[in-house]
């Protein structure tokens, strides 16, 4: 195989949640394996990825939290960078778009494309809400999707479908700030003419071809990818804006712009380019090497982000002239969790950094789980059951079993010696063709981007391997000819040291304590397959457990930790709608005491109360009778709604509120304060 240059990149994260098993899945898992194969085989390969820190998505989450972007970026960042480090995500820089030689890497690039016209500038009407003074654009503004109909698309993007959108394509707009339908406001913004890309885009896409020279393989690009695209294209390219009315971005470089940031799907994907640079100074490289030339740029995404790195991106990166375009954009679809869409907002999810926490010793585990059930072609989905399965009946059954048996009897028979392989029987040799083979097709797959099958072949290293000792039973033959037992454990041996090989690039872990037994290491993809890996006499070492199994505990205490989060979200509510602080201060809330009560006649649920207020005594009526009763309410400290105005209940004037606390039972319960304020204490 010649030795080629990769550029691999994996989505960066929105700093705005921890990843859960759906990122890594269908991005950060596969693109490792890909770039630690690249890596055993020599290619020059640069693995870059880093925090998407700008655009609603982090603004949005911010307002939620009651905090600044900047404090939701630092927070997110730190966990999802310590997660992937936990879990050997083996990246050359993990970078941040918040940082200044992004911010520069993103203004010299827009600049550049508007210096050679690439945009036009626009005026044009565009949602507005007026109660947040905001134009409305991507996240902010949701309604249903003109494509597949569904109803809570954004207004860049429909996550269901995967359609690009502008907010003025969606059906029933609403803003996400005031939740109202936005009114329309004219601003001006930089638009790139995506139309005028269509035929070269075509070409590239279907054919590989750039400017007519083959540029890659369009058969190595997956059909939902290629679908994708074709359909977006085929539907009419259109201007796209690549700026926004808001505070919270990459500045807008040129003159004319103020209060407007470069468009998060314009600025994000130019991190990648930013973090190598960052990468290279402290590597003492030079960046361009890595973006120009004979370079393969292979972009890992989910499939929400296919037409963002299959069409946006390569066309700006060609306009902008000198720099490459990907070679492929292998995208992931969906991985649900245990029969539903995961999900970050309902909490129906299995985060990273708490499996971490959980099972420490155990990310090969996981590792080899979510390969195994990857969603490279159509959405799947993890279960704990499964995931229990998988680790008992695979990785300790057939991997653990066939290694610790073959060093086990090794030490026993000849004290860890590695025996001599003497005469082959045709079954010897039928196992020693199929040791040479399967690196080979692991080879061919990865290459494919097929790493489910890729790892699948590797497992079948394994299960040969303990088929072989299990038909030859060493153990049997000992007594009766012990020559026979050396090259049936030589030959077990180098199975195993190819297994040490060929698990690298899926379990590094793993891959590390077959190494330490057998006392030897290469990574080097191009001894995979020999026969000879470890010679006669080599000593070994005594082998521990490779997997423990997983007790069906683990299993029920996971699924009830997930149906837990299911019964929350179905006994209360969700969070209303947002109000404004405006709307708040409105409201009077204030500290009274009950100083006397009553029944209300032929009305079992209401006391008639009267409430000292601090500024005057008020008559309430309040529907709590089933909770107490008139006696001991009186003398309690309540918490008292006082501008509502009044309404008669049963022929009596009723003037303010008691606010309760209701559980998911409906309990009724007054919320007192915790220390002995006076009646009439302001409730802010
Ligand atoms: N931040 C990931 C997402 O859509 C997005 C990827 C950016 S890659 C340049 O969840
Ligand atoms: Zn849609």
């Amino acid at each position: 195989m010649t030795k080629e240059k990769f550029t691999v990149t994996a989505a960066l994260p929105y700093a705005n949640g921890p990843l859960h098993l759906g990122h890594v899945a269908g991005v950060y898992l596969p693109s490792d394996i890909f770039v630690r194969f690249l890596r055993m085989n020599n290619h020059d390969v640069a693995f870059i990825c880093g925090s998407d820190e700008h655009g609603a998505a982090i603004t949005l989450r911010a307002k939620k939290e009651g905090v600044t972007p900047k404090e939701i970026v630092d927070k997110y960042d730190g966990i999802i960078g310590k997660a992937f480090k936990a879990f050997d995500i083996s990246f050359d820089v993990f970078h941040r778009t918040s940082s200044a030689i992004h911010h520069e890497t993103a203004q010299e690039f827009f600049k550049v494309l508007d210096d050679k016209g690439h945009f036009t500038k626009e005026t044009s009407e565009q949602y507005y809400d007026e109660d947040y003074d905001q134009f409305l654009a991507d996240r902010y503004i949701t309604g249903t999707c003109p494509s597949c109909k569904t109803e809570d698309a954004y207004g860049d993007q429909c996550e269901k479908c995967g359609s690009a959108l502008s907010p003025t394509d969606l059906i029933n707009p609403k803003s996400t700030l005031s939740g109202k339908t936005p009114i329309m406001r004219s601003t001006s913004h930089w638009y790139l003419p995506m139309q005028n890309h269509e035929q070269w885009l075509k070409e590239w896409i279907k054919e590989g071809k750039l400017d007519g020279i083959h540029h890659h393989d369009p058969s190595k690009w997956r059909n939902q990818v290629v679908g994708q695209c074709m359909s977006w294209i085929d539907g009419g390219l259109r201007p796209r804006a690549m700026t926004r009315d808001l505070d919270w971005g990459v500045t807008v470089p040129v003159e004319g712009s103020d209060g407007k940031v470069l468009y998060v799907w314009m600025d994000a994907p130019i991190g990648y380019i930013s973090a190598t640079k960052q990468w290279a100074l402290e590597n003492n490289k030079n960046w361009k090497d890595y973006w120009t030339g004979d370079r393969k740029l292979v972009h890992f995404i989910g499939k929400d982000n296919i037409v963002f790195h299959a069409i946006i991106f390569p066309i700006l990166l060609k306009a902008h002239g000198d720099l490459i375009l990907p070679e492929n954009v292998p995208a992931y679809e969906f991985l649900n969790l245990e029969g539903a869409k995961l999900s970050t907002s309902r909490n129906w999810a299995v985060w990273l950094h708490e499996y971490i926490e959980s099972y420490p010793d155990k990310m090969d585990e996981l590792k080899y789980v979510l390969t195994s059930i990857a969603p490279e072609a159509k959405d799947s989905e993890f279960t704990w059951k499964e995931y229990q399965a998988r680790i008992n009946n695979e990785l300790a059954d057939i991997l653990g079993n066939f290694v610790n048996r073959a060093l086990v009897l090794t030490q026993k028979y000849y004290a860890g010696k590695v025996p001599p392989l003497g005469k082959l029987t045709d079954h010897d040799k039928d196992v020693i063709a199929q040791i040479k083979a399967i690196p080979e097709k692991i080879s061919a797959l990865v290459y494919k981007y097929k790493l489910r099958e890729a790892q699948a072949e590797a497992m079948n290293l394994a299960r040969l391997g303990n088929k072989y000792l299990a038909d030859m039973e060493p153990w049997r033959l000992m007594k009766t000819d012990p020559v026979r037992v050396e090259t049936i454990m030589n030959i077990a041996l180098q199975i195993t040291a190819n297994l040490s090989l060929v698990l690298q690039p899926f379990l590094p872990a793993t891959a590390d304590k077959l190494s330490e037994f057998l006392d030897f290491k290469t990574t080097e993809w191009s001894a995979s397959g020999k026969i000879d890996l470890i010679s006669a006499d080599h000593l070994t070492n005594k082998p521990s457990i490779l997997f423990q199994k997983i007790e069906d505990t683990i299993v029920e205490l996971e699924v009830a930790k997930l149906e837990a989060t299911k019964k929350i979200d179905t006994a209360f509510e969700p969070q209303k709608e947002d109000a404004t602080f405006d709307e708040f201060s409105k409201i009077d809330i204030r500290l009274g005491t009950i100083i006397d009560a009553e029944k209300v006649k032929k009305a079992d649920k209401l006391l008639k109360l009267t409430v000292d207020t601090g500024i005057d005594k008020r008559t309430i009526i309040s529907g709590i009778s089933k909770h107490y009763n008139a006696e001991e309410v009186i003398g309690k400290k309540v918490t008292v709604l006082m501008n509502l105005p009044p309404r008669k209940i049963r022929g009596v004037e009723s003037q303010g509120m008691i606010l309760m606390a209701e559980d998911a039972q409906g309990n009724l319960s007054f919320m007192c304060p915790e220390k002995d304020f006076e009646a009439g204490s302001g409730i802010h």
